[in-house]
Parts: C-alpha cells; sequence; structure tokens
C-alpha cells in the first residue's frame, strides 16, 4: 500500500506540507485567519505564524496566547501537535459558542515550526538533529581544527545566556562547543530564528506563552536555568495554573504529566525562550511542554508512532485551553 500524499492531521508532515495546509485554511477561513511571515532562517525558509481570531489587524494591547513548536528538529510530535491544535481552534469556533468568545477576545499566534531547517535536515538526512542549521563554525582542538553546523535555539535566548552552572563536561546544560547538541551560539538571538520569534514577541507580548518540545510528560514552569530559581509568582499563580492544566490533560486518556521546572525535574539549562519569555519579557504565564512519551526503556523517545499524534493534540489541546480560558477570564 502506498501512504497517502499530502497534509495529514495524523501525519508527521514535511515544512511545505504543513505551510500549504495553512494557506488553504487561511482561503477557507481569510476572516478568522491571518498568516504572518516573521522572518527567515539560514537556508531562507520562511518563518510562518498563524494568528486565529482576534480579527485580521494585529494589535499590540490585546491580550493573546502565543504557542511554539519545533524548535528542537528531532521532536516531531511537536509541530504535528501545533497543527492539530490549529485545526481544533479553526473547527470548533463555529460549533462552540465558548471558544468562539474567547479566541474572538484572545486570539492565539501560532508558530507550528520555528526551526524549519533542522526539522527539514531531520527528515532527510539525520533524523537526531536538534539544533538549526547555522553554517559551520570552526574551533581548535587539540592539534586539529573543527567545524560543526547548528545552534541549540532553546539556549540562545537572553536568560543567562551562556551562563551554565555545570561542569564544562556536562551533556545538557549550555555549551560553548559548536560541534555540542546544546551549543548556545556566539551571542545571545545570534539566529535568525531566535532573533525573528523575540522580535515578534516584543511587539506582541501575549499573557501565555507556551513552546512544545518531546518527550518526558513534563510541564515545565520558569526558570530552568537554576535549581531553586522561581518567578516570584511561581505558586501563587504559575504552578496552580499549570496543574489545572495537566488535570485536564490527564482527564482526556489518563497521561501523567509531572509539574515543576525543568531544572528542579531534570537538568539547569541557560538561555531556554520560556525563562526569557518570563524572565525579561515578563509574560504572565510562560511553559514549556515536553510532550509523550513518559521515557524510554526500549526504543527511542523522539520516534513517536503517527497513531499517538490524535490522542497527544487532544489531551493536550484540553490542557492548553486551561491557560487560554484564565487570561480570558482575567
Ligand atoms: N527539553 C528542554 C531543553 O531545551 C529544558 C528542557 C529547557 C530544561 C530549559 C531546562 C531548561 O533541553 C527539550 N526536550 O529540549
Ligand atoms: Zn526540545
Amino acid at each position: 500500500a502506498h501512504p497517502p500524499k499530502g497534509f495529514g492531521y495524523e501525519r508527521y508532515n514535511s515544512v511545505d506540507e504543513i505551510y500549504n495546509e495553512l494557506k488553504r485554511l487561511k482561503r477557507e477561513r481569510p476572516s478568522l485567519i491571518t498568516l504572518i511571515d516573521i522572518g527567515q532562517t539560514h537556508e531562507n525558509r520562511t518563518m510562518l505564524v498563524v494568528k486565529i481570531g482576534g480579527g485580521q489587524s494585529l494589535d499590540e494591547d490585546a491580550p493573546s496566547v502565543w504557542l511554539d513548536a519545533g524548535i528542537h528538529a528531532r521532536e516531531w510530535i511537536a509541530p504535528a501537535t501545533a497543527m492539530f491544535i490549529v485545526r481544533e481552534l479553526v473547527e470548533g469556533y463555529d460549533v462552540d459558542p465558548k471558544l468562539q468568545a474567547m479566541i474572538d477576545h484572545v486570539p492565539f499566534y501560532i508558530l507550528p515550526v520555528m526551526n524549519p531547517d533542522g526539522y527539514e535536515y531531520s527528515r532527510t538526512s539525520d533524523r537526531m538533529w536538534r539544533k538549526n542549521r547555522r553554517p559551520a563554525e570552526c574551533q581548535h582542538k587539540d592539534w586539529h581544527t573543527v567545524c560543526c553546523r547548528g545552534v541549540d535555539l532553546n539556549r540562545n535566548f537572553d536568560w543567562y545566556w551562556a551562563v551554565s552552572f555545570l561542569p564544562y563536561f556536562s551533556a545538557s546544560g549550555s555549551s560553548s562547543d559548536s560541534c555540542h547538541d546544546t551549543y548556545h551560539g556566539p551571542a545571545a538571538f545570534s539566529e535568525p530564528e531566535s532573533m525573528a520569534v523575540r522580535d515578534f514577541l516584543e511587539a506582541y507580548p501575549p499573557k501565555a506563552f507556551i513552546s512544545l518540545h518531546s518527550y518526558s510528560q513534563m510541564w515545565l514552569i520558569p526558570f530552568g536555568h537554576r535549581r531553586r530559581s522561581y518567578p516570584a509568582d511561581y505558586s501563587s499563580a504559575l504552578r496552580p495554573l499549570a496543574l489545572r492544566a495537566t488535570k485536564a490533560l490527564e482527564a482526556v486518556h489518563g497521561t501523567k504529566y509531572q509539574v515543576g521546572t525543568g531544572a528542579d525535574l531534570m537538568y539547569e539549562a541557560s538561555g531556554g525562550s520560556h525563562d526569557w519569555a518570563k524572565g525579561a519579557l515578563k509574560v504572565p504565564f510562560s511553559y514549556l511542554i515536553e510532550l509523550r512519551p513518559r521515557n524510554t526503556l526500549f526504543g527511542n523517545g523522539f520516534l513517536l508512532p503517527e497513531r499517538e499524534i490524535a490522542p497527544v493534540g487532544n489531551e493536550t489541546w484540553a490542557a492548553i485551553r486551561v491557560v487560554a480560558d484564565e487570561v480570558f477570564s482575567q
């Protein structure tokens, strides 16, 4: 049997397929959907944000929800989940009056593929690629020169950028070695992808910022750069909303999430976008979601079967709706 051609909501699609689907939705629902080109990547791919609801003009003062996915190339479930949520919003608008009222007032800005160069590279050349595709930088190592491509975009934001509290050889954290998977880049916001997101968010600051990753089933709250480091409203606002959101998520298929900071639950890593959104941009609700699977005794957690796209999409949408409803009620 031949796999079906073209875009599918329960498939891992190419960047072209995703962008064509967004353009198709825009043609179908021109007043509900706005497409915004926020920048170009190293390989000249467009970074495409879809705005759903709130009218066609961009209003810097209106409350909104930001959702990005695919900052890391190999985390394929993230763009698939973002597109699933795009469809939930577009189709729900006509049949769910509460949802309609919500997105009339609180539009969603969704960037389904934040790292399109890396995503395509992961699809065609190296399934486990994580970074963007910044042209190679060379460094001297012992008696020879090594040149490596790519910056970890989730270490390139200006929140304790390049500060590592870990020993230099640590596998996580933030690395100054361009050959490492967590290379933070030559400067904060050195990359066209992180720069484009920063510029857009500074122009249209949202009330909630959510970044989709995989994997581990964790709902991460700032700050991830340091253990036992929390924003002032961590216990009064950020954590209670995270607990309500993950409760709604679990109610759909029984999927359990841990809630806490990345540093407390996993490892310290500086320069993350969710830390910058909260710490520097002062977005009230900022989260990083590590989607399914939980852990992997066998196999590789980045290789989530396509049959899980719909359940992950449904449960994650239930959780994100709790966050959006909270923004709407404020
Ligand atoms: N996870 C995040 C990462 O960028 C994280 C988790 C971010 C932990 C920031 C601590 C601080 O490493 C994935 N899946 O990339
Ligand atoms: Zn990630």
